[in-house]
């Protein structure tokens, strides 16, 4: 029996950088979560018969989210719900999941590094057949839908026993509560060399930050790599992330930045975060920035198994540095300048474009899934290391030493007033035309745009990305507001200075003049009322 509720539209379910994210008051109110599902499934074509992959990052509201989420897919018309023991898949698993399942799309509950709990976020991603985040055209679909909803269905029954492994129906569909962990492990197991990383003795500390890759890292670090047990830090994942904020960043995985930093360093120090799809990586008294990490990662790929053919291309999103394209013009293989968001990716992955694709903001990944994906950077690092020989610190200086060093630096201004942001960017905009030719100390603007992409596959256009300014010289800065944050606005402003001999400097005192001219071109102390950033990556 189908059940019909009637309900009325809200008009703040437009899905942002990555689903619509929201505290989960917001998510509590009546029919909040079933118009936005309903939304889903009212906009998503050839559904009868077919199957969806459901999971979460088992967050505060998974388990509530996911049983509705179910019923609603049967009444739905799908055929088969594919779901993670206890709610639980991480977002590269649940993209794997959705291509080796052939399944219509999925529903991935999260909303990543934001905290969670009763007064934290929660977060619905749809992806799209492909593995991968739904692309734009989709979510406005989605977006318009909920303006106008009416009614959600579900089939009428009683929640499933998400913690048992098996079959059962709901309605006329086959639900399928599945190992969250087995079938991404057994991906990664084809892509790098297992032996060798076993064999290279090294040693290394993992913080899942009581997050949902705990289970993932215990299963592939410790039973099937063999480090010691206890590598695996905060492995069990809360519905609150132990109050923590599961964003792997220098401010929130601090103990971990600590131990590396140490005399006790292990070889090799890494974190993801709330739904497994950002990495953190440190060696040894050396941390690698996200956007060195893409470059480093993409110029010693061909060491692993699953990438010894060589890559097609590499892919970055506009504010990440520059780095991973000197990587590709000494290969000769093209490096394409997305948005910022993992969905830009999908279609030069598709076309096989690109193999490896990043983002400054600890976010790497490749085309064995069609998400960023954490412990695949961890493992593809372990490899190179394995492979090599060397420590993260040699890679680092050697990668330096070949290409120039690409200093780098994001800041963040946090729950800035929405109109003080917005003025910010606005005026910014207004003097894009003026600056070129402008000189702040010794730096010289040579163009400035807001920038915008044409898809090369599809020939999409997407405006508005974020204010480009561009120094004489391959340095930068880039401004934009972010679209994952759920009160006020976020500023970031992403620094970048590029130095082909000196490579052995300190980070803050190679951008102070960018900061500066920064400032004077934005106007941000003027704007927040803010003289320092909260979070600095
Ligand atoms: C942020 C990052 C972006 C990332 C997005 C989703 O978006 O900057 O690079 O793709 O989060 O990552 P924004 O709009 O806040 O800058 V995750 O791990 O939160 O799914
Ligand atoms: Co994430």
């Amino acid at each position: 029996m189908i059940r019909e509720h009637p309900t009325t539209a809200y008009t703040d379910q437009k899905p942002g950088t990555s689903g619509l994210r929201k505290k989960v008051r917001v998510f509590q109110q009546a029919n909040y979560a079933e118009n936005f599902v309903q939304s889903v499934f009212d906009v998503v074509e050839g559904k009868e018969g077919a199957t969806l992959v459901i999971g979460g990052d088992g967050r505060f509201l998974n388990r509530e989210v996911i049983q509705v989420a179910i019923r609603m897919a049967a009444a739905a018309g799908f055929g088969r719900v594919v779901v993670g023991q206890g709610g639980i898949l991480s977002t590269p698993a649940a993209s794997n999941l959705i291509r080796i399942r052939g399944a219509l799309g999925g529903l991935v509950l999260s909303a990543s590094h934001n905290p969670g709990g009763p007064d934290e976020d929660f977060g619905i991603k749809y992806n799209i057949a492909n593995g991968g985040p739904a692309p734009e055209k989709v979510t406005e679909a989605i977006h318009a839908r909920t303006r106008t909803i009416e009614v959600w269905r579900e089939v009428e029954g009683s929640d499933i026993d998400l913690d048992a492994l098996g079959e059962t129906r709901v309605g006329d569909m086959t639900v399928e509560v599945v190992d969250p962990v087995a079938d991404y492990a057994a991906l990664m197991e084809q892509l790098f060399d297992f032996a060798a990383i076993r064999a290279a003795g090294l040693t290394m500390a993992f913080d899942a930050m009581s997050a949902v890759t705990g289970p993932y890292a215990t299963e592939i670090l410790e039973k099937r790599l063999g480090f010691a047990p206890g590598t695996v830090r905060n492995g069990t994942p809360l519905p609150d992330f132990g109050g923590h904020h599961p964003d792997p960043n220098l401010v929130h995985a601090r103990e971990l930045y600590d131990l590396m930093m140490g005399p006790d360093a292990p070889d090799f120090g890494a974190a993801s975060d709330g739904d497994g799809d950002r990495n953190l990586i440190i060696g040894r008294s050396r941390f690698v920035t996200p956007s060195d990490s893409l470059a480093m990662l993409a110029a010693n790929a061909h060491l692993a198994p699953g990438y010894s053919q060589g890559l097609k291309g590499i892919a970055r999103s506009m504010p990440t540095s520059a780095a991973a394209d000197r990587v590709a013009a000494a290969l000769g293989i093209a490096c394409y300048e997305t948005p910022t968001g993992w969905k830009f990716f999908g279609n030069l992955l598709d076309a096989g474009m690109a193999t490896i694709c990043g983002e400054e903001s600890a976010g790497t990944g490749s085309d064995h899934v069609r998400e960023k994906d954490g412990l695949w950077a961890v493992l593809l690092w372990l490899n190179i290391l394995a492979a090599t020989g060397k420590s993260v610190d040699q890679i680092a200086r050697d990668h330096w030493a070949t290409f120039g060093r690409n200093y780098y630096a994001r800041h963040d201004y946090e729950g800035v007033e929405s109109e003080r942001a917005d003025a910010l960017m606005s005026e910014l905009r207004g003097r894009l035309g003026a600056l070129p030719g402008e000189r702040f100390g010794d730096l010289v603007v040579e163009a400035a745009d807001d920038f915008a992409y044409e898809d090369p596959t599809d020939g999409s256009i997407s405006r508005n990305q974020g204010v480009r300014v561009l120094f004489e010289g391959g340095s930068r800065v880039v401004f934009r507001l972010s679209g994952t944050g759920t009160s006020g606005a976020t500023l970031r402003v992403y620094l970048e200075r590029f130095d082909a001999a000196r490579t052995d400097e300190d980070t803050t005192a190679m951008l102070a003049d960018i900061v500066a001219a920064a400032d004077a071109i934005a106007g941000i102390v003027r704007h927040t009322g803010r003289t320092q950033p909260d979070v600095v990556t």
